[in-house]
């Protein structure tokens, strides 16, 4: 057994079942190790930032690490930009990244980087493993350390020699770092304090907004009336019909202050304060009301379910609430194709328990005003801000629900950064509809341009935000790389296509003329 081999196996022994891949000369042993080691799948991406956004679309269904193959310096590099929105997420995931032979280093070689310094700023957790002996040790503590709660980014550096010589056995499991318990003393300060009769709200995020936290939520505010918040992208979250209805905090910072407007106390579930995306002269960045209290029942690394729970206990919260979002599907719209008519059909023909990987940017707000009382359903959204993640987290979010319909509803000018996601989807044959909204621009920036300051705006800076001149053809690009694709320019023609796509399993693109 050499050293790549004993990692793989430690990867495959500690429960890791998937590697997004684009590896070169370093990682060769690794890619070898791929079938003398059985049980680590692994699935080739053409570009690095496409291996490491599926890996966090699959960590947030999986809820457990997949691994990254990644060429070096400029391989990891390459995908940072995910690894970033991956961090926001507090997805676990591990990186494998190939490095020259130890001894190469010296000479300077054209590949030769600062790996462990391109990795700093997205990891919790960076090791360069230097000896095949201790390979095998050093990738179970990265699947601890990916583990960890609430999730984090472990980067394993793999000196080529480390891969290619001999060593001795894969590692066993370390146990999980798992969430801390919330004391009994933060329960009972907080059962005092949401009684006082002040406007509460509760701000959900990780696993507080599904299943069983989110349950424990809704009981409590059967109890207490505490409105029940979720951050504007909340990286995971359980929705629609059936759901205890979560509010979303809106975008934009002065809407958010006039949605937060009177709160008196705000109750942190795994989250930290609302802020506004981006500084805009004149108005706030800070969104929470004057005076507002702020509590933090569970920190990011604790258990939020289990305090939710006990929260619930110690108010005496009924065990069941009945306030749940009801069924109210829109029905199929006639003529003009705009964000509101595809969200419509969206809403109306997506089946039960679909995953959405949404990058839908500016046709973002019809679409989750729809979906709140469609059909349930997982919502996976740019958690990061860094566009051009969609596609690739629908390949991961496919990968680890192969049973599920994944949605994927993208802006173009998002989707150009990463439309390699879409040979991957087709040579793995994934069950993905992507939702194209072909509207030729960076739309969201003719807003910002305003809301900055800027008072004049030549034709210099308006081709910075235009994507007319040549437009891209999303059915051809479709095509050319493997997935089959339509053209939609009517609400009817788009809903034509869209419940076709439902009926059908693989991978499906319509590109929306909004
Ligand atoms: C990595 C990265 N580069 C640039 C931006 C700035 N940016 C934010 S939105 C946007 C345009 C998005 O266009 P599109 O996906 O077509 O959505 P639309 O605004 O048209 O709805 C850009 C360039 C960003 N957020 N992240």
């Amino acid at each position: 057994m050499n050293g790549a081999q004993s990692l793989v196996q430690t990867l495959v022994n500690c429960g890791v079942e998937i590697c997004f891949a684009n590896p070169g000369t370093s990682e060769m042993h690794l890619v070898a190790s791929l079938d003398s080691v059985k049980g680590l799948r692994p699935v080739l991406c053409l570009f690095e930032g496409v291996a490491t956004a599926a890996a966090d679309g699959y960590g947030r269904v999986a809820g457990k690490p997949a691994a990254t193959l990644l060429h070096l310096g400029p391989g990891l590099a390459n995908g940072l930009a995910n690894l970033h929105n991956a961090r926001r997420a507090a997805s676990p995931i591990v990186n494998v990244v190939g490095d020259h032979a130890t001894y190469h280093l010296q000479y300077d070689a054209l590949l030769t980087s600062d790996i462990a310094g391109f990795a700093r700023p997205v990891s919790s957790w960076i090791h360069e493993s230097k000896s095949a002996r201790l390979a095998a040790g050093d990738a179970a503590r990265a699947v601890q350390a990916a583990r960890a709660a609430p999730g984090g980014i472990a980067t394993l550096i793999l000196s080529a020699d480390a891969a290619w010589n001999e060593a001795e056995r894969a590692a066993a499991p370390l146990p999980d770092i798992g969430p801390s318990r919330v004391s009994a003393d933060t329960i009972e300060a907080i059962a005092k304090l949401i009684a006082n009769g002040k406007q509460t709200a509760m701000l959900l995020r990780g696993r507080a907004l599904v299943g069983d936290g989110l349950e424990a939520a809704g009981c409590i505010h059967a109890k207490t009336g505490v409105r029940l918040l979720c951050d504007t992208f909340a990286p995971h979250a359980e929705m629609g019909a059936g759901r205890v209805p979560v509010e979303r905090i809106p975008y934009f910072g002065e809407q958010v202050a006039a949605f937060l407007a009177g709160t008196e106390q705000m109750v942190m579930v795994g989250s930290t304060p609302p802020v506004s995306f981006f500084a805009y002269p004149n108005k706030p960045s800070w969104c929470v009301p004057d005076g507002c209290e702020l509590i933090y029942l569970a920190q990011p690394h604790q258990d939020g379910v289990a305090a939710l729970q006990d929260l619930a206990g110690a108010i005496d919260a009924p065990r069941e609430t009945a306030t749940r979002a009801a069924l109210q599907l829109p029905d199929l719209p006639k003529g003009l194709l705009n964000s509101l008519s595809v969200a419509q059909v969206i809403a109306r023909l997506t089946p039960d328990h679909a995953i959405y990987a949404d990058e839908s940017n500016t046709a973002s707000l019809p679409l989750m005003m729809t979906l709140a009382r469609a059909r349930p359903h997982t919502h996976l959204p740019l958690a990061g801000g860094s566009i051009g993640q969609g596609l690739p987290l629908a390949v991961g979010a496919a990968l680890a629900a192969p049973d599920r319909k994944v949605v994927c509803p993208h802006g173009d000018g998002g989707a150009a950064y990463t439309m390699q996601a879409l040979w991957t989807m087709a040579r793995e044959k994934l069950d993905v509809t992507i939702v194209i909204y072909a509207n030729r621009s960076y739309a969201i920036l003719n807003y910002e341009l305003f809301r900055v300051g800027v008072t004049t705006v030549g034709d210099n800076a308006r081709t910075m935000l235009d994507l007319h001149n040549p437009e891209m053809n999303w059915t051809q690009i479709a095509n050319g790389l493997g997935v089959e694709a339509s053209r939609a320019t009517t609400a009817e023609e788009f809903a034509a296509q869209y419940e076709s796509a439902m009926k059908q399993r693989g991978p499906r693109l319509i590109e929306a003329m909004i």
